[in-house]
């Protein structure tokens, strides 16, 4: 039987749109980002994909998103586990800055660099920024050690994996379909994971705000087809305007 596992970044969120890095930064959905959420559900709905089970971050953008789609495709009822291994990238020292003022100060060689290289962190962040995470009691269960300062996409694949594999694959080879609701590079990594897509190429890869993207897979995980979105226009438009982030205030 083919396993249905979809992913869904947040709708935008109210730093999305002031075009600032977010990273761990807990901030809440944008009145269109609630409206995009929300559309996720009817577009879900509408392709009959039904979810039995759903991961989110621990970030309340992802968890806003995550219960208005399924209000709106009436499965509010599903399991719901919550992961900080699905947050979005650790953005160090960029948290609170604005993209277009790191493009001017950065250069756009740089800039690309620490927005999408694969494996090269920006900055770390110190403990007294007014955007670390350092004494945040969400993660206060955590080790120490394991709560980043800064993450290049290769140590988000890093430290999403356990979950991956303990959790989320676990249901998906027990038939369940599942719903990811997660970040722009916490799903980018999720993405290169599942269709082994080169360190090189993944630099070009952006995901829109609310769109459902939709991976069918065997018995091994793997891909049976390539994945596809539920609204593939607004999805390239949206993937563009993610890529073109920066080039505005
Ligand atoms: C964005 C992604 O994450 O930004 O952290 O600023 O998906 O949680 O809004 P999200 C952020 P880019 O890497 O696309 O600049």
């Amino acid at each position: 039987m083919v396993k249905k596992l979809v992913l869904i970044r947040h709708g935008s969120s109210e730093w999305n749109e002031k075009n600032l890095f977010t990273g761990w930064v807990d901030v809440k959905l944008s009145e269109t980002g609630k409206k995009e959420a929300a559309n996720a559900g009817k577009l879900l709905a509408e392709s009959g994909i039904k979810p039995d089970i759903l991961f989110t971050s621990r970030l309340s953008r992802a968890i806003q998103t995550a219960n208005l789609a399924l209000e709106r495709a009436d499965r509010l009822f599903i399991d719901v586990e919550r992961s900080w291994r699905l947050n979005e990238r650790h953005y160090g020292d960029l948290q609170g800055k604005n993209k277009a003022d790191a493009l001017e100060k950065f250069g756009p060689e740089l800039f690309k660099t620490y927005r999408r290289s694969y494996d090269i962190p920006p900055p770390v962040i110190a403990d007294d920024s007014d955007f670390s995470q350092a004494n945040d009691e969400r993660y206060a269960d955590l080790d120490p050690s394991a709560l980043p300062k800064t993450e290049s996409l290769k140590l988000v694949i890093d430290r999403m994996l356990p979950f991956w594999q303990d959790r989320i694959a676990k249901e998906l080879i027990q038939d369940k379909t599942v719903l990811v609701v997660a970040h722009g590079n916490s799903l980018r990594g999720l993405y290169k994971h599942l269709t082994g897509m080169s360190d090189d190429s993944i630099t070009e890869f952006n995901i829109p705000t609310g769109i459902p993207l939709v991976f069918e897979l065997d018995d091994n995980l793997k891909p049976v087809k390539e994945p596809y979105y539920l609204d593939p226009e607004a999805a390239a438009a949206g993937a563009a305007a993610v890529a073109a982030q920066g080039q505005k205030k």
